[in-house]
């Protein structure tokens, strides 16, 4: 059998707190058993995800649809329970003041508004321990002329540069983009372009995070990801699958060689080394499947493509390469792909303690039946009717 590739260790996979909670599109959220009534429950769930797979043990949290009273009493808990919380995901797309943008917003009351929730969620960073502030805008316009574009951009520029010099000396902003939705004609931070121009203007704290699911059908992700590693500003993933716009189904379900892909880029360029400070963070909801199963699988997902992505001969790749044969080098990366690395990844855990089946073993455990009986009347991930 073929030897289990090192690097594997290096792989932590942050889960997001909402995908524990009930989620939907905007036609119908369905209430699924035992889903959680708070933050602390959705942590403990978090932390059943870890147990079984060893290689989730952190865990991100939105707000304010975890809002808590003390952020540190949740950060003990969390602990207490065997995972850590993450980034702190901020939220300036809920409230009816955004109708026209948040930091973007041509009514300077509303950008102030929008900028001290950011500067909130610094607050809390501090109470958290928590290195990443994730910022994803839905600001946007419409239809041409309703605003103007590079006015908008000023203006996110202006609350960004806030923000940023907020931060303490090991806290970073993640800038995520999205190419449309809720924005249908412009989108202030429409792609990986725009994200990396304003994170260059505020400095090195200031990293791109790709969320997989917010592309344009047929971009080559990989390529944003070798792109954003050279430059040094690739700071997370949001990883999710989509078939058809941000569908959030589990990473590595749609496209499996995509995330092949993906992690081969991510391996070439140094990204899995801890200190090139990628965070690797699922932004999923589980609208029809088990929430707790769906994170474990998704953990899984990136774990066995990881594993392939590891097992790429690179001396005979760029042997190849450099050889100019085409068939060559391309057999030797599909050599990994084709590698059934679920053996290995079975001894991976078993050598660490853990099942070599997660999904059984938590199944077997009898979690799913605790909650279901005990609790009742479970929350909305946050959006939804
Ligand atoms: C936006 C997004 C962003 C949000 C999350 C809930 O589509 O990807 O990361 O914070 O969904
Ligand atoms: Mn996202
Ligand atoms: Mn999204």
């Amino acid at each position: 059998m073929t030897d289990l590739p090192a690097g594997l260790d290096d792989l932590a996979i942050e889960t997001p707190s909402w995908a524990y909670a009930n989620s939907g599109t905007r036609f119908k959220v369905f209430a699924q058993k035992g889903v959680p009534r708070d933050p602390f429950e959705k942590i403990a769930d978090a932390a059943q995800v870890h147990a079984f797979t060893g290689a989730a043990p952190t865990v991100a949290l939105h707000i304010p649809w975890d809002k808590v009273s003390d952020y540190s009493l949740l950060a003990a808990y969390a602990v207490d329970r065997g995972v850590r919380l993450g980034a702190i995901n901020a939220n300036v797309f809920q409230d009816d003041d955004y109708l026209l943008g948040s930091v973007t917003h041509p009514d300077p009351r509303i950008r102030r508004k929008a900028t001290d929730h950011l500067l909130e969620c610094v607050d809390i960073m501090d109470a958290t321990g928590s290195r990443d502030l994730k910022l994803w805008f839905s600001d946007g316009i419409n239809y041409p002329g309703q605003d103007d574009i590079r006015t908008r951009q000023d203006r996110l520029g202006d609350a960004l540069t806030e923000v940023y010099a907020r931060l303490g000396d090991d806290q970073r902003i993640l800038l995520e983009y999205k190419l449309f939705e809720p924005a249908f004609y412009v989108t202030d931070v429409p792609d990986w372009g725009t994200s990396l121009l304003h994170c260059l203007a505020l400095g090195p704290k200031a990293t791109v995070c790709v969320d997989t699911g917010h592309h344009a059908p047929g971009t080559n992700i990989e390529f944003i990801v070798a792109s954003l590693l050279r430059a040094g500003r690739l700071g997370a993933f949001d990883f999710n699958s989509r078939f058809y716009a941000d569908d959030d189904l589990m990473v590595g379900a749609a496209d499996p060689f995509q995330l092949f892909r993906i992690m081969y880029e991510v391996v070439r360029g140094g990204g899995l080394d801890p200190s090139a400070g990628v965070a690797f963070m699922l932004d999923q909801c589980h609208n029809v499947e088990p929430k707790i199963q769906g994170q474990i699988r998704s953990v899984m997902n990136v774990q066995e493509a990881t594993a392939k992505a590891l097992l790429v001969d690179a001396a005979a790749l760029r042997a190849a390469q450099d050889g100019g044969d085409v068939l060559a080098a391309n057999a030797v990366l599909m050599d990994a792909y084709d590698t059934d690395v679920r053996p290995l990844l079975a001894t991976w855990r078993e050598q660490r303690g853990l099942d070599a089946d997660p999904i059984a073993a938590y199944k077997a455990s009898g979690y799913f039946d605790e909650i279901v009986a005990g609790r009742v009347g479970g929350t909305q991930a946050g959006w939804g009717a």
